[in-house]
């Protein structure tokens, strides 16, 4: 069998997930709500409910006329429109980010963060007095000898995988050493518990967390215990003499592969059906990651020939393999707040004469605006020339832009026309165009910008993808900005806008036609709708593994193949 990848445990990673989190905005709003069993309506759905709720038989992804069956005084309130989700969570990013240093934040879908701590621990580690750890002081300011919280550094903070161990007791001094592992994960449940305590006294949210020393261990971990909990991971995590017993693979080894983030569902079904075909293995039920990881000739080469297809990167294989092991190198996400693009779509009964059209995408456009001023800009002080969002107390304050997209592009789905069979998978069309600099003006009405944004170029892309005046008709119609330019780093000034945009205009693309990745499936069609950001929190993340499908062709493309392939098909109809 192959030898199990080498560990590297330097990192200490947080994991944080909001409880019941929609249904956690409306209680937030309306405290009332806290008592009663709450449910939040999308479709015919319940996308998630309180605890209340829960205890009462509700769960996640109910059917509406089910849950009132099982629940009738339920109370149920509208979640379609996600505005006040996206903001909540760009909110608690914020906050939360705000406590941290060096360490990368990164957002998951609406509710989750990763938060890399590793310099924090090292630091506040290495300030512990062993002569007395019961009285210690958290330091969360490394200029501000003031700024933390007392903790008991005797006792880890929470609950533990495995239950009940108390192997991070650090009572006895003898066992104390500011490197060991078990020392800096005792220090980041303390920190973890003082976030979350932040979150539910300053912002009013629970969040369940799980301590580790990587994104997928942490996010695995905090499932254990839920809600409003924490779980560290206990070491030891990589054993020398005897590699089974790792805390490490005895918590991945009962759980199911597809439980495991970073394997898509695609690639857990061909995992699975290649171990159940052979011979060794049991029934795909209860089929565990230890039944997998254990399989005669299991190893990297086997699982890159299993998942190797068309689209899948090179070193799959191993990539699986280390999950497998609980190995998993991937930073923390520099900070990023900003989408990479913003899209806005809607669908239509029948779209089919342009007076129609170009309403439709007025509407469209001042939606897409609306969400640019939100999501890409951030108020801000300017301190002695140099502009910061941190907390300056003179200078003058406004709003900036944190990104600039560069391009606009509009997309088109024809309704499937009879006969033709899945008609409407493939038949995306898109055209793309430099995005105009007006559009950034702050000082305009969104409305006016919209309608003069239609009228000088959207209307012209429109007419590229539909030549005709008539005779055609559309399902659906979306708008996006991308091309996003970062301007302003987690530790950038922001000094360098000016330049920055010189550089952007000089680098404008021209427009082109090309294949455009198809909105998210469950998203809402009664309003325009965003169809770029991962909503969903258990999302796949098969793209992120193995790429991306060709709208044009259905091939599936990774990721670093996606422009060749798209010059490709931009040629090919040329
Ligand atoms: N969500 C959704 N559709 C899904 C899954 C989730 O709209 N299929 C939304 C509703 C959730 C939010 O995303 O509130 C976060 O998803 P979670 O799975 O984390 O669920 P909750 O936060 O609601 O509950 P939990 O306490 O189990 O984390
Ligand atoms: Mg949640
Ligand atoms: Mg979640």
């Amino acid at each position: 069998m192959a030898a199990a990848p080498l560990r590297d445990d330097q990192r200490i990673i947080l994991h944080f997930d909001y409880d019941c989190f929609y249904a956690s905005v409306f209680e937030v709003e309306q405290p009332i709500l806290k008592t009663l069993p709450l449910a939040v309506q999308q479709k015919q759905i319940v996308v998630t409910c309180n605890y209340e709720a829960r205890r009462r038989g509700l769960h996640k992804l109910q059917l509406i006329k089910e849950a009132k069956k099982v629940c009738p005084d339920v109370v149920i309130v509208l979640g379609e429109d996600l505005t006040k989700f996206r903001d909540a969570s760009k909110d608690l990013y914020l906050f939360l980010r705000g406590f941290i240093w060096d360490g990368g934040v990164e957002k998951l879908g609406f509710d989750e963060i990763f938060i890399d701590v590793t310099d924090m621990i090292a630091y506040n580690a290495a300030m512990l007095n062993p002569h007395d750890l019961s009285h210690s002081f958290f330091h969360l300011n490394r200029q501000d000898p003031t700024v933390g919280f007392e903790f008991d550094a005797t006792n880890l903070y929470g609950r533990v995988y495995p239950d009940g161990a108390s192997a991070a007791d650090l009572s006895s001094r003898a066992e104390f050493d500011p490197l060991q592992l078990r020392t800096r994960l005792l220090l980041a449940s303390h920190l973890a518990g003082y976030l979350r305590g932040q979150l539910e006294d300053q912002k009013g949210y629970t969040a369940t967390a799980g301590i580790s020393t990587s994104k997928t261990l942490a996010k695995l971990v905090g499932t254990v215990h839920k809600p409003n909990s924490q779980t560290t991971l206990l070491p030891p995590y990589a054993t020398v003499k005897d590699p089974e017993e790792s805390n490490v693979l005895k918590f991945l080894d009962s759980r199911e592969i597809r439980a495991i983030p970073g394997i898509g569902s695609k690639s857990s079904r061909k995992i699975i059906s290649y171990v159940t075909a052979s011979e060794h293995a049991k029934a795909e039920d209860g089929l565990t990651v230890r039944d997998i990881r254990l399989l005669p000739g299991m190893g990297p080469p086997v699982l890159e020939r299993i998942l190797s297809g068309p689209g899948a990167p090179r070193g799959i294989g191993m990539r699986v393999w280390e999950l497998l092991h609980g190995v998993d190198n991937s930073p923390v996400g520099e900070a990023r707040d900003v989408p990479t693009q913003i899209s806005i779509e809607d669908s239509y009964g029948s779209l089919d004469n342009f007076e129609v059209a170009r309403k439709a995408m007025i509407a469209l456009a001042a939606s897409l605006i609306r969400r640019m001023r939100t999501d890409l800009t951030e108020k801000y002080t300017d301190v002695e020339g140099e502009a910061t969002s941190a907390s300056a107390s003179h200078g003058e304050t406004g709003v900036r832009w944190l990104a600039r997209p560069r391009s606009l592009r509009l997309s088109t789905v024809p309704r499937s026309l009879p006969g033709s069979e899945n008609g409407h998978s493939h038949s995306r069309i898109s055209h793309s165009a430099p995005l105009p600099q007006y559009v950034f003006n702050l000082d305009e009405s969104e409305d006016a910008l919209a309608e003069r944004l239609v009228r000088e170029l959207t209307t012209s892309m429109f007419r590229k993808l539909h030549r005709e005046r008539t005779g055609w008709n559309l399902r659906v119609l979306n708008l996006a900005v991308t091309n996003m330019v970062d301007l302003v780093g987690k530790h950038s000034s922001g000094r360098d806008i000016g330049r920055m945009f010189q550089r952007q205009e000089a680098e404008h693309p021209e427009g082109s036609t090309a294949p455009q990745p198809l909105p998210m499936p469950n998203t809402p069609q009664s309003t325009p709708a965003v169809a770029s950001e991962a909503v969903w929190e258990e999302s796949d993340e098969e793209d992120e593994m193995t790429g991306v499908q060709c709208n044009a062709c259905g091939a599936s493309i990774p990721h670093f193949a996606r422009t060749a392939h798209e010059v490709y098909h931009t040629s090919a109809s040329q």
